[in-house]
C-alpha cells in the first residue's frame, strides 16, 4: 500500500479509534490499580492495543463488528458501544471515582507499574507525576517495602521518558518553576535583570522549555547558581552566553546572560514567538536596522543601539510596545502600525468569578473560605455555582441547593473587600449540565430562582457534529443559561474538544446574549485562544472563570486571562470586569 495513503487514512480513522483504545488501556490500569485480577487487566490492555491498532473506524461498527476485531469480547464490544452511545461507560466511571486522577496519570509513567503507583498513593500520598518526581529527589520512596535506589532510578528514568517523549508541559507547572528560576537568580549579586521569555512570556497553553533571560556584566557567577539549582538533575551545556539543565520536572530550562545595555534586544528576541520576529526583523531591516539575539545594530556603521527596554527597540522599529501574548503574527504588527492594538484586558480589571465550586458538590473548601478568600482577593462579587442534580455522582436535590442559597443570602456583603464598598456581593448560580438533546436539569420556574447559570457539557462527548451544535445552540436558546463552560470540554493532553461547529454556536451566543467561558484551569483553558479570536468577531460576550473547586484554583485567573489576552480581548470583552449593574442586565438575558 502507498505509503502516504495509509498515513492520510489512519489521520481519518484515528479519533474514534484512538479514544476507545484510551479508554479501555485506562479500564486496564484501574484493574490493576484497584487490585482487580490481573488477567482481567490484560485482556483490556490487549484489547485496547487492537482497537488502536484497527484498520477502520470502530465508530461505525455494531456488536458483531466490534467482536471481529481480535482480542475484542462480547463485554468489551458492549462497553465500546456504551461510549459511543452515550460517552461514558459506566463500568469505567465506577473505577475511576475509586481513584484521584493523579494516580492514573503515574501509571503514565513506562517505568512505573499499578502496583507500584498505588504504593507510592498510599504510603506517601503521591498524587501526580510533579510529586513523584520530587519525592523521589528527597531519596522518599526507597524505604518503601518493595522499592530501593535502583527502583527509583528507573522511574526517574521512566518520568524523563515521558516527559520527553510528550514533550510540551501545562502552564502552571513551567509557570511555578520558572518564578523560582527568576527568584533564585536575582538574589545573585551582579544579576541586574531576570525574567523568563519564551512562551512562558506569552502564555501558550503548553510550554516545551523554559527560556530564562538575565543581564549581567558577570556571567559566571550566574551560570554557576543556575546549574546548582536543587531541582536540576543534569546540565546539559554551559558556556559564557548560555547554560542548559533538565530539572526534577522533566523540563529543560535554557539562561541566557546579556549585557545590561542589550536588555531589551535579548527580552524581545527570545520572547518570540519565531513568526514575530521574522515580522520584527523585516521591520528592522526596512529600517536599515539589524536586529538579532546580540541586539539591535546599525547596519551602514555596524554600531550597536542601546536597546535596554523592549519600548526602545519597537519604537525603533516604528512600532508601540506590542503585549507578549499577541506576539504570534496574527495581525499584531499590522494593528501597531495602524495605531490600533487592542487594550488587553488585564488580571487587575476583574471584579468576580463566575463559576466556582463548593464542598457541597465537589469542591474541597465550603463556601464560608471560598467567599473569605475570594475577598481577599478584592472582588465585587462571586458566584457559586455548584453541580447540578443531572451529574448524578454529585447528589444534588432541590432541597440542598435552596438551603445553600438561604446561606448565600445571608453571607450576602459580609466579606469586607476592597472591590465594593459593601462587602463582597454573593451571587447564587449553579452549573447546569447540556443534555444529549440540549436540555438542562431544572425547569424554569426552578431556573428563575438564581442569579445566573452556567451550563456546560459533561457527558455524552461523542455525539455526531450536527447533534452537537444543535444542543449547544439550543443551551443558549435557555434564557436562564447566562454562560456555556468550558465550551469545547478539551483537557489538555487528555481529550481532545467535541466536534461541534462553533461558527453557527458563536453566532447563537451573540444573539442571545449567552456568554462564552475561558475557563482559566490550566488542564482546561477552554475557550482556547483561536476560538476566542473566532468568537469575538461573532460579537460574543466572554467571562474569565477559574471553576475553583478550591481555594488555591482562585489564582489560576492569570491563566485565563492570559488565554483572553491571547484572544484579543478587552474589558468591554469580558463580562466579569464590568460593574455589578451592568452584569446583572446582562444576567436577566431574555427572561420575562
Ligand atoms: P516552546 O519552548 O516550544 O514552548 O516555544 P518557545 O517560543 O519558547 O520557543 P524556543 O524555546 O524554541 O525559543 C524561544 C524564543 O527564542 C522563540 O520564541 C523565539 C526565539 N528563537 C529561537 N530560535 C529562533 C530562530 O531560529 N529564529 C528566530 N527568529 N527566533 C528564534
Ligand atoms: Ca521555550
Ligand atoms: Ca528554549
Ligand atoms: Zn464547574
Amino acid at each position: 500500500m502507498c505509503r502516504c495513503g495509509a498515513v492520510k487514512y489512519s489521520e481519518v480513522v484515528a479519533r474514534s479509534n484512538d479514544e476507545v483504545a484510551a479508554l479501555l488501556q485506562e479500564y486496564a490500569d484501574l484493574i490493576s490499580i484497584t487490585g482487580g485480577d490481573a488477567f482481567r487487566a490484560r485482556v483490556y490492555e490487549k484489547a485496547a492495543r487492537a482497537v488502536g491498532g484497527h484498520h477502520a473506524d470502530v465508530a461505525g461498527l455494531d456488536l458483531k463488528g466490534l467482536q471481529e476485531i481480535p482480542n475484542v469480547g462480547k463485554s468489551i464490544a458492549q462497553k465500546v458501544l456504551e461510549y459511543f452511545g452515550t460517552g461514558s461507560v459506566p463500568a469505567v466511571e465506577e473505577l475511576r471515582a475509586k481513584i484521584p486522577a493523579g494516580v492514573r496519570r503515574l501509571t503514565a509513567i513506562p517505568t512505573l507499574g499499578p502496583k507500584k503507583a498505588l504504593t507510592v498513593y498510599e504510603e506517601l500520598g503521591i498524587s501526580s507525576v510533579e510529586e513523584l518526581a520530587e519525592a523521589i529527589h528527597q531519596e522518599r520512596l526507597r524505604d518503601l517495602k518493595g522499592f530501593g535506589p535502583r527502583t527509583e532510578e528507573n522511574i526517574l528514568h521512566g518520568i524523563e521518558l515521558l516527559r520527553s517523549s510528550g514533550g510540551r508541559v501545562q502552564l502552571d507547572v513551567a509557570m511555578d518553576l520558572a518564578e523560582d528560576v527568576v527568584g533564585a537568580l536575582s538574589e545573585v549579586p551582579g544579576c541586574e535583570r531576570c525574567a523568563y521569555a519564551g512562551s512562558l512570556r506569552r502564555v501558550r497553553e503548553t510550554i516545551g522549555d523554559i527560556d530564562i533571560l538575565a543581564a549581567s556584566t558577570k556571567p559566571a557567577p550566574i551560570m554557576r547558581a543556575f546549574t546548582r539549582l536543587p531541582y536540576v538533575t543534569e546540565v546539559i551545556g554551559t558556556g559564557e552566553k548560555k547554560t542548559s539543565v533538565r530539572t526534577t520536572k522533566g523540563l529543560n530550562v535554557d539562561l541566557r546572560v546579556v549585557p545590561p545595555d542589550s536588555w531589551g534586544a535579548a527580552l524581545q528576541y527570545f520572547t518570540g514567538s519565531k513568526a514575530h520576529n521574522i515580522r520584527t526583523r523585516e521591520r528592522a531591516v526596512h529600517h536599515k536596522l539589524k536586529l538579532s539575539e546580540y541586539g539591535l545594530f546599525d547596519v551602514e556603521t555596524g554600531e550597536k543601539i542601546v536597546s535596554e527596554t523592549e519600548e526602545e527597540v519597537y519604537a525603533r522599529l516604528g512600532l508601540p510596545w506590542i503585549p507578549p501574548t499577541l506576539r504570534e503574527d496574527r495581525g499584531e504588527i499590522e494593528a501597531g502600525l495602524r495605531g490600533e492594538l487592542p487594550a488587553l484586558v488585564v488580571e487587575s480589571d476583574l471584579r468576580g468569578d463566575l463559576h466556582t465550586h463548593t464542598d457541597l458538590t465537589d469542591g474541597l473548601a465550603p463556601l464560608e473560605e471560598m467567599a473569605e478568600a475570594a475577598a481577599a482577593r478584592g472582588y465585587a462579587y462571586y458566584a457559586i455555582t455548584d453541580h447540578a442534580p443531572d451529574m448524578a455522582m454529585q447528589r444534588m436535590t432541590d432541597e440542598r441547593m435552596l438551603a445553600q442559597r438561604a446561606r448565600v443570602r445571608e453571607l450576602d456583603g459580609a466579606y469586607p473587600t476592597r472591590g465594593r464598598r459593601g462587602g463582597l456581593r454573593l451571587l447564587h448560580g449553579t452549573e447546569l449540565n447540556i443534555g444529549p438533546d440540549g436540555e438542562v436539569d431544572w425547569p424554569d420556574d426552578f431556573l428563575a430562582g438564581f442569579d445566573l447559570c452556567v451550563a456546560s457539557v459533561h457527558s455524552h462527548f461523542n455525539q455526531s457534529r450536527d447533534a452537537l451544535t444543535r444542543r449547544l445552540v439550543r443551551a443558549c436558546e435557555n434564557p436562564y443559561v447566562n454562560i456555556i463552560g468550558h465550551p469545547t470540554t478539551r483537557v489538555l493532553g487528555r481529550r481532545p474538544g467535541i466536534d461541534a461547529d462553533l461558527d453557527a454556536v458563536f453566532a447563537a451566543c451573540a444573539r442571545t446574549g449567552t456568554a462564552l467561558e475561558v475557563n482559566a484551569h490550566p488542564d482546561r483553558l477552554d475557550l482556547r485562544d483561536e476560538d476566542i479570536l473566532r468568537a469575538r468577531r461573532h460579537g460574543v460576550r466572554f467571562a474569565v472563570n477559574s471553576d475553583a473547586h478550591a481555594v488555591p484554583h482562585l489564582a489560576t485567573m492569570r491563566y485565563g486571562i492570559g488565554t483572553a489576552q491571547r484572544g484579543w480581548l478587552t474589558p468591554d470583552d469580558v463580562i466579569n470586569t464590568w460593574p455589578e449593574r451592568r452584569l446583572r442586565t446582562f444576567l436577566r438575558k431574555g427572561r420575562s
